[in-house]
């Protein structure tokens, strides 16, 4: 790692078609970010590049849902999103975007070059095109019937009631979500990547050279080397995007996987016009990425052949992509609303956002995926931030004020146990520099909570507020050791809780946080006057959690009333047939579970006969059993009787399926007789 010059540090571009989450913030950027302060506070030359992915079909639906340009969308979410992430501390060297005119240009002659080296190949292939609106269509803008399931809205890439990956063919009755017409197929002219040509040198670059990438990066890039590369189209029928840049491309953009990636290469030009090249070309500059798990292959595979293949490019030295944050046991989803914004969490939250960097990061999906749960990062909070860290520096403060006017004491003689404790912290040091330069932000920042711990236990075991009354000397070098301590804590907790640590630093009159003090036991010399204290960190309440908890709830149950579709009518039957149905009401007597069987419940029914009818219906998980006693109820009455763990059933009793699964039994709306027919 030591003999690079310089270290080049990039952050997945987010898409801007939508804010930014916390599965976001503990995927990429909290890391990223993390890595980068660290890296600066060593003095290590560092560049830390991000910016906006303004491309892409998505962004283009959404534009077309809410009746304005791409443009309009991207210029909302850039701001939204670049906003969110300086209020977060992410602190980028530059946040730009794909839309921006050095961009178009790096990407145009980028492709130019390849396309001049003959590093891609042109296939000619079949499209759906819409010819009322004279566009070819992405798959995405293709709906029609699933052939598995048969959902009448699945889409052109994907079914999203049964998960099935599908192509546009596979669709039946076609259908454009442009236009509505049915689609015709239309030749169509695609530049490819030919990936199969880069796989003898990204296998043994990758498997060879870097088994020391993370094993869930190493394990994806290998499965999909195992299945032999392909070419990728590296082109769409699109209007919004970067125009192709060669005779007869004419209605084609680059595809927003080719020119995304590329909008590293012109962040840092726009950032260092004349020095962009040095970071990206000469190899004495180490490149990493910091991505989500499902960029791996772009980053690993897609984009280095990119690289290679235009022949003056670096490539990644290290790819640290984290797995997914899961938000209180469910997959964060922004189309279901199912996720903590950025931006609604600093207004809802104001001044805490080292409390949730904090938290993301313990809880960070480094190895594999992890979960988010608002009681968790209460506890995390309370338990940790405020009663560890917040309580050890308010201790050490307060009584600094109260016995020495806010003045350092000067220390005295160390006993054995202040010798033991500064040679415990002496060496937590080491320790959080060997894991962040091994991407290991979890441990790390456990490792450096851990100098809090052991300020705690030093104050508790030493008393200070007992032997102040017997030996007033000894508490001088306590209350120095552990103020020395804070100063510690406030430069090991800088890459971390930038926030927080700069409020600390303040609190104890400390200007910079400097690296390299970090370990000493002088930091704040005998004299030196510290200010009053103020909590570090404040207590979250159950009701700030409750109330989240409930906003995502009533988040979910909106979405999911939104997105619910009845399921299509059946064939129709003859009204004989439906005259043959008894359907009559009845009026229940009583209820009661059936043994051993969680979803059954065994009904009396009072159905007019004057014999009363049993009835076992699977509504256990929905109704307790008193809870329609004397309630009407409508049942198929003509239904031949059958056994249900040994109770003959004779019917039964019709009901709905509610938002989230729930029956709802059919009743009446005004009282009628017991046995009243329905039609
Ligand atoms: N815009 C983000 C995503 O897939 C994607 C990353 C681009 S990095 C070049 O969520
Ligand atoms: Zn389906």
């Amino acid at each position: 790692m030591t003999d690079f010059k310089r270290t080049l540090v990039t952050a997945a571009l987010p898409y801007a078609n939508g804010g930014v989450h916390i599965g976001h913030l503990a995927g990429v950027y909290v890391p990223s970010d993390i890595y980068v302060r660290y890296q600066r506070l060593k003095g290590r030359p560092v560049l830390f590049v991000c910016g906006s992915d303004e491309h892409g079909v998505p962004i283009t639906i959404r534009a077309r849902r809410e009746g304005i340009t791409p443009q309009q969308v991207v210029d909302r979410y850039h701001a939204i999103i670049k906003e969110s992430f300086a209020a977060f501390g992410i602190s980028f060297d530059i946040y730009s975007r794909t839309t921006s005119e050095t961009h178009h240009r790096t990407a145009s002659e980028f492709f130019r070059t390849l396309y001049e080296k003959g590093e891609f190949t042109e296939q000619e292939s079949e499209q759906y095109y819409d010819e009322e609106a004279k566009t070819f269509l992405a798959d995405r803008y293709i709906t029609g019937e699933c052939p598995h399931c048969h959902n009448p809205q699945a889409y052109g890439d994907q079914c999203e009631k049964c998960g099935r990956d599908l192509s546009p063919t596979e669709l039946i009755n076609p259908k454009s979500a442009i236009s509505g017409s049915q689609p015709v197929m239309k030749k169509t002219k695609h530049w490819f990547l030919p990936l199969d040509r880069h796989q003898p040198w990204l296998t043994k670059w990758i498997l060879e050279d870097h088994k020391e990438w993370r094993s869930n990066v190493y394990g994806q890039c290998k499965s999909w080397l195992d299945m032999e590369l392909r070419p990728r189209a590296v082109t769409r029928d699109l209007d919004w995007g970067i125009p192709v840049p060669v005779e007869g491309a004419e209605g084609k953009v680059l595809y927003v996987w080719f020119d995304a990636p590329i909008g590293y290469i012109s962040n840092t030009r726009e950032l260092l016009p004349d020095e962009w090249q040095t970071w990206w070309k000469d190899p004495d500059t180490r490149l990493v990425h910091f991505i989500g798990k499902d960029n791996i292959v772009f980053h690993c595979i897609v984009f280095p052949a990119m690289l290679k293949a235009e022949g003056s490019y670096i490539l990644p030295d290290n790819v640290p992509a984290n797995e997914f944050l899961n938000l209180e046991d469910d997959k964060i989803s922004t189309s279901r609303g199912w996720a903590v914004w950025l931006d609604e969490y600093l207004k809802e939250l104001p001044g805490r956002q080292d409390e949730l960097r904090y938290v993301l990061t313990a809880n960070a999906p480094e190895t594999k995926d992890n979960n988010f749960t608002w009681r968790d990062f209460q506890a995390r909070c309370n338990n940790e931030l405020v009663a560890v860290y917040g309580n050890f520096v308010n201790r050490a403060l307060v009584l600094t004020n109260k016995y020495y006017g806010g003045e350092v004491p000067a220390c005295g003689e160390l006993t054995e146990a202040d010798r033991a404790v500064i040679e415990e912290f002496r060496g937590v040091k080491a320790e959080v520099e060997r894991l962040l330069d091994a991407f290991r932000f979890r441990d790390a920042q456990k490792e450096a909570m851990n100098l809090a711990r052991i300020g705690n236990k030093y104050l508790a075991d030493s008393e200070p507020w007992k032997v102040v009354k017997t030996d007033p000397e000894r508490v001088k070098t306590i209350l120095n050791l552990a103020l020395q301590l804070v100063a510690n804590l406030s430069i090991a907790f800088e890459p971390f809780l930038p926030f927080s640590s700069a409020r600390l630093r303040a609190m104890i009159g400390l200007e910079a946080a400097d690296w390299a003090r970090l370990g000493d036991t002088d930091i704040l010399p005998a004299g030196h006057r510290i200010g009053q204290p103020q909590l570090l960190f404040e207590k979250i309440e159950d009701a700030t959690v409750e109330a989240q908890v409930q906003k995502l709830l009533d988040m979910k149950a909106r979405n999911e009333a939104a997105a619910w579709k009845p399921a299509p009518v059946k064939s129709d039957i003859a009204f004989e047939d439906f005259e043959r149905l008894d359907i009559r009401t009845a009026v229940v007597t009583a209820c009661e579970k059936v043994k051993k069987a969680d979803k059954l419940l065994c009904f009396t029914l009072d159905d007019g006969s004057g014999t009363p009818r049993t009835i076992v219906s699977g509504i256990a998980q929905h109704y307790t059993p008193d809870a329609l006693v004397g309630k009407t109820v409508c049942f198929i009455a003509n239904l031949p009787p059958r056994k249900l763990r040994g109770i003959e059933s004779q019917g039964m009793i019709l009901s709905a399926v509610g938002p989230d699964g729930t029956l709802s039994v059919i009743t009446t709306e005004a009282p009628v007789h017991p046995g009243s027919p329905v039609a």
